[in-house]
């Protein structure tokens, strides 16, 4: 396939007007009318083509100026429209008459039917299945759509801004026209046509417009569109106070469908939604579908300005928008909820999926430079690295130079088709910091490392913290530059307080080391006693610390720091170095030594009432295995990780089963609330009854809870309980049969019913992976069933998915080539969970790069497949 590059950006050669479309909507046979208003470029020679791209696309007849274009003047390929002979300067009008069958189209991308829906998903590149077009974010047009169906098979029918009108149409028929006033690129387009349960609210902007909310479900789920409406309107205030920025229609209208590839789509003025992050009652859903729902409409909603007013010139600058977007879902909900909860659920997140990328061979920057298929880089890369891309950038200018910056990147780019470069100039600017050294994070690949070292001087009393950078080559990087790395840093002195003196030998303001050299030393004077130094607070940077740090020292820091979430890394570091230390003697059959010092940390954490109760949940969260795999880096052998987990696991349950069994019955009794207060105390219950469970290796307390419990998040802890510590017990089994029936039926809440099966621990569950996929009710053209069955397994089962008979990795390799003949993203992103392939022990190695093979020599695989598979195995 050919490959794009950065490097070779260049305009159109001609420029789009506006654009008016015409929908015949029909299952089989739905009628495009595109018609196009254009004239050539300034400067672009006379006889230079028009070429509009195309995918799978039915051309009928093609107009210029309303009459048919002579044969020898247009030429149609597998992918574009090509037309020669258009006017030297004069506007002209080029009408594309394209038939789609939506029916038909299990890529889920273009225009497509999802339970009787007609919905589109156009980003990146769905648009062009829908007609020919300049299908690329840089060609911006006003959008007028006009949509005709059935009044039985679409009651609603939808597009992107306001709303002109309806009528009917013919027999039998109705009609509906949308105006967009904002000038957007083909990925941002969306219609909707259906049958559809609807929502509604209003929202009154700050300067006192009033905007409609409609929110559609499918029949009989209105009832569980409340929470996301209350978010939309929470986020809709939030980004006027904090970022100054109001909403722009008279109208903004989101819509739930149950086939979906990614989560949602922030389409102008009309979002699209996989069902599964709009939907919740306390009945069906967990407090983390909750706080998905919460950052998910926010992420899409706060699009409007970063990706939609502003968007990106090419899909290289994707990071612009979604990094940024990232970022200020973050901001959202660190606002609405704990911020310091908050922060250490993203830095897990960081840690258990960025990071692996970054070191694997499908490592690319944060910007790519190069790429064959770009739905293959909706990434942990461009989302989560790229959201910790803007934070630093708020660390290295300080909040107030930050909003300036944001405030003129809005003021400067609206409307605009922008690039990192012009985002990045707007912070130099009103910041008046040279940014040059800092955009590396945009361009160099992986995870920089840097080495750490403290000298304590008794006599003089003072301290130097030594910072060294290195960072490893990534695929087409072997050498790199020195980066700007920012890290924030307290020194915590014996008595618990914290000294406050600046050091020398380099920038260091408000309490963060700039470190722009390969290796400096920042020294301390004057300091009373011997400081324990808390380093890289937060995860100011996204890097890995090596440090020789005594466990008195980071007990001193959980005990000390004044940040929650220095506390809880400070307790994690703990954790993982024992882990570590413990699965590597495992892997050499040696004897595991006892974990006293942190079970007794983790078990006083616990009772320490004092401490927020989600704070708790997450510190007593042990690393996961597949964490402590990472950590190792080679040669993982996931089922010695899991049995020195289970070890320490037992011993910290043994150490603290009073404390526990007194946590386990403290979650909240009233109605539910899935406000961040009642959630963390549930989180803790449920980590408290997993441990409870564990010191007592009985299934009695956990099949109570099951039985006790009243809603998802409860029944779903007691669940996993049952089925990953009691597999095959009688309790595992009549809870697995009860959650079944009560739940048939209802899509969303069986999803985790897979879930809970495909990540039990241990080499037996690919068999049961197996039968679940041949149960009859398991749809496998359902994104969301496929994720929650093949996803859970591969990607979050170390010792079931890499079971050292090579089963599990066959079971993908066979799913996954399966797959990719309806739907080829869906099928990549699936693939992507053997991407540490090269980690494991040798013959887990060999029996992974047979499946990889297997997949490269299985014929015809989709450009999407066939890139993943390429890097892996490159
Ligand atoms: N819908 C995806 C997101 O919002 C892609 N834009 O991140
Ligand atoms: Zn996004």
């Amino acid at each position: 396939g050919q490959v794009y590059k950065l490097k070779d950006y260049k305009p159109t050669d001609f420029v789009v007007e506006r654009i008016d479309l015409t929908f015949e909507l029909d299952p089989s046979e739905t009628k495009v009318v595109s018609r196009v208003i254009l004239h050539r470029r300034e400067g672009v020679a006379a006889d230079a083509a028009l070429v509009f791209d195309g995918d799978e696309l039915t051309l009928d007849s093609v107009q210029l100026d309303g009459n048919d274009i002579d044969p020898s003047l247009f030429d149609v390929d597998e992918e574009s429209l090509t037309i020669r002979g258009l006017p030297e300067s004069a506007p002209f009008e080029i009408t594309v008459n394209t038939t789609l069958s939506p029916d038909t189209n299990t890529k889920l991308m273009g225009l497509y039917r999802t339970n009787g829906v007609y919905c589109t998903q156009c980003e990146a590149e769905g648009f062009r299945r829908i007609t020919y077009f300049y299908d690329r974010p840089d060609v911006l047009a006003v959008y007028t759509v006009t949509i005709i169906a059935a009044k039985d098979d679409a009651k609603y029918l939808l597009s992107n801004g306001n709303f002109l009108g309806s009528g009917n149409y013919d027999e039998g028929r109705h009609f509906a026209a949308w105006f967009d006033p904002h000038p957007k690129p083909s990925y941002l387009f969306a219609l909707v046509g259906g049958d559809l349960g609807l929502v509604e609210d209003t929202f009154t902007t700050m300067s006192g417009k009033e905007v409609a909310l409609k929110i559609y479900v499918e029949h009989g789920k209105e009832g569980r569109a409340g929470y996301a409406m209350d978010a939309l309107k929470r986020s809709m205030k939030w980004d006027e106070e904090v970022f100054g920025r109001e909403y722009d229609l008279d109208i903004f209208q989101l819509v739930a469908v149950s086939d979906f590839n990614m989560g949602a789509m922030e389409n102008k003025g009309l979002n699209v939604f996989n069902d599964k992050y709009v939907l919740a009652d306390p009945e069906t859903a967990t407090d983390a579908d909750y706080a998905n729902i919460e950052a998910i409409i926010a992420h899409e909603y706060f699009h409007n300005w970063t990706g939609n007013r502003i968007t990106c010139r090419d899909w290289f600058q994707l990071c612009l928008k979604e990094g940024l977007t990232v970022y200020r879902d973050h901001a959202f909900s660190a606002d609405q909820r704990s911020a310091a909860v908050k922060r250490i659920a993203e830095i897990r997140l960081l840690k258990a999926h960025q990071f692996p990328e970054d070191a694997g061979p499908l490592a690319h920057p944060v910007r790519p430079e190069t790429y064959k298929e770009i739905n293959n880089f909706y990434t942990a890369t461009v989302y989560e690295k790229g959201s910790e891309v803007v934070r630093m950038i708020r660390t290295i200018l300080g909040a107030d130079d930050f909003r300036k910056g944001m405030d003129l990147y809005f003021e400067r780019h609206d409307g605009d088709a922008s690039t990192i470069e012009d985002f990045l100039a707007c912070f130099a600017e009103a910041s008046g910091r040279d940014l040059k050294q800092f955009a590396l994070w945009y361009s160099q690949a992986g995870t920089p490392s840097v080495s750490v070292s403290t000298d304590w001087n008794e006599a003089a009393k003072s301290f130097k913290v030594t910072l060294e950078q290195s960072l490893a080559p990534t695929p087409g990087q072997s050498r790199k530059a020195l980066m700007h790395i920012p890290l924030a840093y307290g020194l915590i002195l014996p008595d618990g307080s914290e000294f406050n003196g600046q050091p020398q030998g380099g920038e260091a303001g408000n309490g963060v080391f700039h470190l722009t050299k390969r290796k400096q030393t920042f020294s301390f004077t004057d300091v009373p006693g011997r400081p324990v130094l808390s380093i890289n607070r937060g995860f100011s940077a996204p890097v890995n610390i090596a440090m020789e740090q005594s466990a008195d020292d980071l007990a001193h820091i959980a005990r000390h720091d004044s940040d929650g979430v220095s506390r809880w890394q400070a307790l994690n570091e703990q954790a993982m170095r024992h882990l570590v230390a413990v699965s590597k003697l495992a892997r050499d059959g040696r004897k595991l030594p006892a974990a006293k010092e942190l079970a007794k940390i983790l078990v006083d954490t616990a009772a320490d009432e004092s401490l927020e109760p989600a704070f708790r949940a997450q510190a007593l969260a042990l690393p996961a295995e597949s964490d402590i795999a990472r950590e190792i880096g080679s040669n993982i052998d996931p089922d010695a990780i899991h049995t020195a987990r289970e070890a320490v696991l037992s011993e910290i349950a043994t150490a603290g089963l009073a404390v526990f069994s007194k946590l386990a019955d403290r979650a909240p009794t009233g109605p539910y609330s899935p406000a961040a207060e009642d959630a963390g105390l549930r989180a803790l219950a449920g980590t408290a009854l997993a441990y409870a469970s564990i010191a007592e290796a009985e299934p009695v307390r956990a099949k109570a809870a099951f039985d006790a419990s009243n809603n998802m998040t409860a029944m779903t802890q007691a669940l996993q309980i049952l089925v990953h510590q009691f597999p095959g017990s009688d309790e595992a089994e009549a809870a697995l049969a009860a959650f079944k029936s009560r739940f048939a039926g209802d899509a969303l809440a069986l999803d985790k019913w897979y879930a809970i099966q495909a990540m039990a621990p241990g080499a037996g569950t690919s068999a049961r992976v197996e039968a679940l996929l041949e149960s009859p009710d398991f749809d496998r053209k359902n994104p969301n069933r496929m994720r929650a069955l093949i996803g859970s397994f591969s990607a979050g089962n170390p010792t079931g998915f890499n079971a050292p008979d090579g089963a599990g990795y066959r079971l993908l390799a066979r799913e996954v080539i399966d797959i990719d003949k309806r739907n080829p993203q869906l099928a990549a992103r699936l693939l992507t969970a053997m991407r540490s392939w090269r980690s494991f022990e040798p013959r887990r190695q060999k029996l992974a790069r047979q499946a990889l093979v297997s997949i490269r020599e299985a014929g015809k695989l989709s450009p999407d497949v066939g890139d993943i598979i390429e890097r892996m195995l490159a």
